[in-house]
């Protein structure tokens, strides 16, 4: 029995900062953020404005680079609970209203629909067949578990049902419906995180859960709550530029204290930290990276294959500034059809000139006068590789094919993240892949020793370990929080029976 314990939390993205605070209230004192980066929150990064560059952003404001929205911002939303007793977000988000609407997890898609012959697609065009996949999606959520083929995806479903649609098209629009449901899919990418939805099991898809609310952002800034949460921990909580190099654990190692602890990390700097128990909050992609020489004695099998199973991809955001808006004041969406593209027919790839197609379209951002792009996948990773000069001449060719309008000015700023290259993220978030189940999912999130004199040494949060959330940021909160209420729990029953035995 520990009278206090030591505890190590790997991490001090949403999930890590979460568990500390948790632990911390419950009386924990000795308590080590161990943090590789020169920051807290992870994917979580809001981006100030900064007078060194007048343009970009002007007046207040924030550039979210990972984490935007909290998606379905109502009472069950631990980031909303929070977010709205920090007083963090706009009276307009707090709004009964807002918190009953159901977005199905999907911002509104229609605006204004561009081809690239520089043509737009009719308003109803666009809402038959937003609604035609809507229904789909929402199909390829509710199959049932009994029926369904194990290898199926959630891409391969809804081409189906494209393809028995595409029967009763009449030849005049069905190319056009095609090149329009190719850039849902492609959005569909970016909201699962993945580089194609034929990567995405059918099956486990409708465990992911939505909560109901209007998605909202934080005034100052996503970061905000993350500042908020540790500010409640004594400064020298989190260590940063201290990158775990790897966790051992089963072991017997002796502190300045003369105790005899289970676990011992070891820094990339060569410092060392013992431990009775370390929490884990590293992305799935670093995990999937160094999956061998991260934990010795390695992981047993059902751990390191849901680790193998799992999906990790890459998502990533072009923001650009226009001196002036070329796009209509209420628009908040402006989609990118390719004419030609369809989701039923395979075409060869060739990245450098055709990168820029997985596009799906732009955000019209809340501040100045800018655009935001997503794009997943291959592409995504591939525009990583490019410098900024080559992103912003492609973005503008690309605005000025689709607009018609050969002299468009070119952005005045860009920026883009690469998430893929971080190399303590390897990508945006999870997904549940073709050939893994929510299964995994629980594997992963398994402490390991799960039984024993000794448990729980090594415990697994983050986003990827949450069943119905994951991708989130609410789903890596909870999962900080659970993994800081299994210790707690643990030391309740010992200190229970410790009493008892008295
Ligand atoms: C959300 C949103 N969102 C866009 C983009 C991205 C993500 N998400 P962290 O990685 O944060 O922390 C780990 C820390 O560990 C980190 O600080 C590392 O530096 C550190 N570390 C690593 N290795 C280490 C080592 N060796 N030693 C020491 N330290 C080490 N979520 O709620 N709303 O709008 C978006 C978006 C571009 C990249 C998002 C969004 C995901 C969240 O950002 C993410 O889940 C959490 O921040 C992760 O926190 P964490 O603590 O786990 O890890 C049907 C269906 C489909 C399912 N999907 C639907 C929802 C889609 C999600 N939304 C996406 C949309 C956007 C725009």
């Amino acid at each position: 029995w520990a009278p206090s314990p030591a505890v190590i939390i790997v991490g001090s993205g949403i999930s890590g900062v979460v568990a500390a605070h948790r632990l911390y209230i419950n009386g924990y004192r000795r308590l080590r953020v161990l943090e590789a980066t020169g920051r807290s929150g992870g994917r979580i990064r809001s981006l100030k404005n900064r007078r060194r560059q007048p343009c970009f952003y002007p007046g207040k404001g924030f550039i979210e680079l990972g984490a935007q929205w909290i998606h379905g911002p109502s009472p069950n939303n631990p980031v909303y609970q929070l977010a709205s007793q920090y007083s963090l977000l706009d009276p307009e988000a707090l709004t009964k209203e807002n918190q009953e609407e159901d977005g199905d997890g999907h911002l509104p898609l229609c605006s204004i629909s561009h081809t690239n012959a520089g043509k737009r697609i009719s308003q109803a065009l666009v809402a038959n067949i937003t609604e035609l996949y809507s229904a789909w999606l929402k199909q390829s959520q509710n199959v049932s578990k009994e029926e369904c083929d194990p290898k199926s995806s959630v891409g391969g479903f809804i081409k189906q049902k494209i393809a028995e649609k595409l029967t009763e098209w009449d030849t005049a629009t069905a190319d056009t419906k095609l090149a329009f449901l190719n850039g849902l899919l492609n959005h569909e990418c970016c909201i699962s995180g993945t580089h194609s939805m034929d990567y995405v099991a059918l099956c486990p898809y409708g465990e992911y859960t939505l909560l109901p609310g209007l998605d909202c952002t934080f005034p100052g800034g996503f970061e905000s709550l993350v500042t908020q949460i540790k500010s409640a921990l004594p400064n020298d909580t989190i260590l940063f530029n201290k990158t775990v190099k790897t966790i051992h654990w089963n072991g017997a190692f002796q502190g300045s204290d003369a105790r005899i602890y289970p676990v011992q990390v070891q820094c990339e700097d060569g410092d060392m930290f013992v431990a009775d128990h370390v929490i884990v909050t590293v992305s799935l992609g670093f995990l999937k990276e160094q999956a061998s020489g991260f934990l010795s004695p390695p992981l047993p099998v059902h751990k390191a294959q849901a680790i193998q199973n799992l999906g990790f991809g890459t998502i990533n955001k072009i923001i650009m500034e226009f001196k002036e808006p070329f796009w209509d004041p209420d628009c908040i969406t402006i989609q990118l059809v390719w004419e030609g593209e369809s989701p039923l027919a395979q075409s060869k790839i060739n990245m450098k000139q055709d990168w820029v197609k997985k596009i799906p379209g732009f955000f019209v951002l809340e501040i100045g006068h800018l655009l935001c792009a997503f794009i997943a996948g291959q592409e995504s990773e591939y525009m990583e590789t490019l410098t900024d000069d080559e992103v912003l001449s492609s973005m503008t060719a690309l605005l000025r094919q689709f607009t018609g309008n050969p002299n468009l000015p070119p952005p005045i700023r860009l920026i883009r993240t690469r998430w893929s290259s971080e190399p303590y993220t390897r990508g945006s978030y999870s997904h549940v892949a073709v050939g893994s189940s929510g299964k995994d999912v629980d594997n992963l999130a398994e402490p390991v020793p799960n039984y024993g004199a000794k448990p729980f040494q090594v415990l697994f949060a983050g986003e990827a370990t949450h069943r119905t959330f994951y991708s989130t940021t609410h789903g890596a909160l909870l999962s900080g929080r659970r993994e800081a209420e299994r210790l707690i729990a643990r030391y309740q029953e010992l200190d229970m029976l410790h009493n008892k035995s008295k």
